[in-house]
């Protein structure tokens, strides 16, 4: 058995090494990507699409791609647009997924609008959550309301994780960007009680992309911290209140990062964008693009993560 776990960690680690920023097989810029195991073992990942010179984060469908071993993916396209939606036409931000009761579910940030940065006062720009729903991981999803699960004036960047007793907590950065909490009903169409900013433990985390998982008896609230390194909290509830650990990883390029946290075959995954320049493009609004990678984790003995070095190959 050890001989077995020992040749499987050697083949993931040569293998995950190979290519990092990953290599899609497909020339597309991913960002934001949000990792899951399946029932048929491979590792599926949701991300957002950075379009070339794409202005501001106008951004516009989400995709997935499939791997067996971290090394040679499937591109399964785009799982939704926003044209697919009746109330967003932009937006398509940083999306998850969660796999109940027999389907697969796929929840994102849309909206419609533009931000004013010289005068915010007439910014248009508005964000919801949406959910999607499909019979198989890569889609297509469909919007199961027709209309945002959750509305504010700014919602984003969900992070939905469903505990060993099948619950659905659905985590979202929203209004006055902090970190809030929702369960949602069984029909996953619906949610359970209000929106609850969470208990930080005296700490106010205000950035982006939240990710929460569970390993052994702690779960763990992940998020690109005040200037976006990687930081981490523990509770022995998906609620909280949580407990603030550290950074786990640093800042780079003085940009956004956003990541998820998942285990394959035994070993402990970090995916997370990083950014590139975009090549020999005429592009005059933004000449940089994002590309997911990933880099393997450990955790000490008493659950804590230790330092996520980034890898380039
Ligand atoms: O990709 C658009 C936005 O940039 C995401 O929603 C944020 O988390 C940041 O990665």
């Amino acid at each position: 058995k050890f001989k077995v776990g020992l040749l499987y960690s050697i083949f993931i680690s040569s293998a995950s090494m190979a290519n990092n920023p990953l290599n899609f097989g497909s020339d597309i810029r991913t960002a934001d990507p949000s990792g899951h195991v399946w029932q048929d073992g491979k590792m599926y990942l949701y991300t957002s699409h950075d379009e070339e010179c794409q202005a501001d984060f106008w951004m516009k469908d989400w995709h997935v791609f499939s791997s067996g071993n971290l090394v040679d993916w499937t591109a399964h396209g785009a799982v939704l647009s926003v044209d697919d939606l009746t109330w967003a036409d932009n937006y398509a931000w940083a999306p998850d997924a969660a796999y109940k009761n027999g389907k697969y579910y796929f929840v994102f940030p849309a909206g419609t609008g533009h931000k004013d940065r010289v005068n915010p006062e007439k910014s248009t720009k508005w964000m919801g959550i949406g959910i999607a729903e499909s019979d198989s991981p890569t889609g297509p999803f469909k919007d199961m309301i027709g209309a945002p699960l959750w509305q504010e004036p700014y919602a984003n960047d969900p992070s939905l994780f469903i505990d060993d007793d099948g619950k659905a907590y659905l985590y979202v950065h929203a209004k006055a960007h902090d970190y809030h909490v929702m369960e949602l009903a069984d029909d996953m169409r619906s949610t359970k009680g209000e929106l609850v900013k969470m208990d930080m433990g005296g700490y106010e985390p205000k950035m982006e992309g939240p990710w929460v998982f569970k390993r052994g008896e702690y779960y763990y609230f992940t998020m690109p911290e005040n200037n976006r390194e990687l930081s981490y909290y523990m509770a022995s509830s998906p609620k909280g209140p949580w407990q603030y650990k550290g950074v786990f990883m640093q800042q780079e390029h003085n940009a956004n990062n956003h990541h998820s946290i998942v285990e394959f075959k035994g070993q402990w995954i970090l995916f997370y964008h990083r950014w590139i320049e975009t090549p020999a493009s005429g592009c005059t609004l933004r000449k940089r693009q994002r590309h997911s990678a990933a880099e393997y984790m450990y955790f000490n003995d008493d659950g804590t993560i230790q330092e996520v070095k980034r890898t380039s190959q």
